[in-house]
């Protein structure tokens, strides 16, 4: 038997840690055959119900579940884990300006940063979920000293799986004959699912279908906007999916990449692609399972430069906002 990976999770008895928890111990993350210990952190009102949540993966009984900490201290909850999966945050309220949004829960990115530094190993590696993630993952990373900045991850992979998912239903194929598909800059609306790029069983997408309106206006404004869709028709936000999107961005990473493909993730830009450097965008990546690398020469036209830019840009204003949180 292999030894444990430890995952801490914040947010854990929110909503997508409820999806997400039982897919960890059940071995869709890392596999059949790796045992994992979980750690699981909450603020203090909600440790009443991480018990119950924590009952019910014990009463799951699960072969790989080795461990189960829940905790509302950070230094505990980061304690020698591997992966540091930070879900937990504040939800935007009525009211509420983004610049507001930014500030409360750039404060939990801080203090979240710096308890990963002290607590994890050099070699853990971190995945911000909780909105608005790129620039929580830029803060959580800036205060992160020590640890090593390709360590640090923010999720777009749900949008890439929209995406793939609506270009399929399209085209009347599976959403796994659509690749090299990659959503560049924020997670948020104004994000850029690139469809120039992205093939369907080998074939540009464009040669697919070839209702250029469609991919340029509605197929855009539907990944954009499936979030508020889903609150719209649930009266609550995407939870097994955003759960899912966790599972697949961490196996993706840890996983080699297919032959010609590329994967959607929010890294620290190196100033590929004309990304300022420093930013945490999302862009396309390949892994050989540990190391990875931004996928050069991707051919951006006018249209997308257009769109990335937009979304770039978006990002840059987060970023002077949280300007207080990033030590320099
Ligand atoms: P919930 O409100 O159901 O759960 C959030 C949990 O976080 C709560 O249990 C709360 O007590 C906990 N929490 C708050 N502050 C904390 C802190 N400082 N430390 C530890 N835990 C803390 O939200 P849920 O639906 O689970 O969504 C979680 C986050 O994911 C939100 O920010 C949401 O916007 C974001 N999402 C991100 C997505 C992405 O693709 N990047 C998609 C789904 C989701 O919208």
């Amino acid at each position: 038997m292999k030894a444990p990976i430890t995952v801490s999770v914040t947010g854990a008895a929110g909503q997508i840690g409820y999806a997400l928890l039982t897919r960890i111990a059940s071995g869709s993350m890392f596999g059949p055959d790796q045992p994992v210990n979980l750690r699981l952190i909450e603020i203090e009102p909600a440790m009443g119900a991480l018990e119950g949540t924590v009952m019910e993966l014990k009463d799951c009984a699960f072969p790989l579940l080795n461990e189960i900490v829940p905790t509302c201290d950070l230094a505990e909850g980061f304690s020698g884990t591997d992966w540091a999966l930070l879900v937990g945050s504040v939800p935007r309220k009525a009211g509420m300006e983004r610049n507001d949004l930014l500030g409360i829960n750039g404060k939990i990115f801080t203090g979240q940063g710096q308890a990963i530094a002290a607590n994890a190993g050099s070699g853990v590696r971190t995945l911000v979920v909780g909105n608005p993630c790129n620039t929580n993952c830029l803060i959580a990373m800036s205060n992160a000293a020590g640890i090593p900045k390709e360590q640090f991850f923010a999720m777009t992979r749900l949008d890439e799986n929209r995406a793939k998912s609506q270009l399929a239903a399209k085209a009347g194929v599976h959403s796994s004959d659509v690749t090299n598909l990659c959503i560049w800059g924020n997670h948020s609306a104004t994000q850029y699912p690139d469809f120039t790029n992205a093939k369907i069983k080998g074939q540009l997408v464009t040669d697919v279908i070839t209702d250029r309106e469609w991919l340029e206006g509605e197929f855009i404004a539907t990944v954009q906007q499936r979030g508020a869709a889903i609150i719209k028709a649930r009266g609550a936000s995407s939870a097994a999916s955003a759960a899912n999107g966790v599972v697949d961005t961490v196996r993706s990473l840890v996983t080699p990449t297919p032959d010609g493909d590329w994967t959607s993730v929010a890294v620290c830009s190196d100033g590929s692609y004309g990304i300022p450097e420093g930013l945490t965008a999302s862009m396309p990546i390949r892994t050989d399972g540990s190391t990875w690398e931004v996928v050069q020469g991707v051919e951006l036209d006018e249209f997308s430069r257009a769109k990335i830019e937009a979304s770039v840009a978006e990002l840059v204003s987060e970023r002077a906002a949280v300007a207080d949180l990033i030590p320099a």
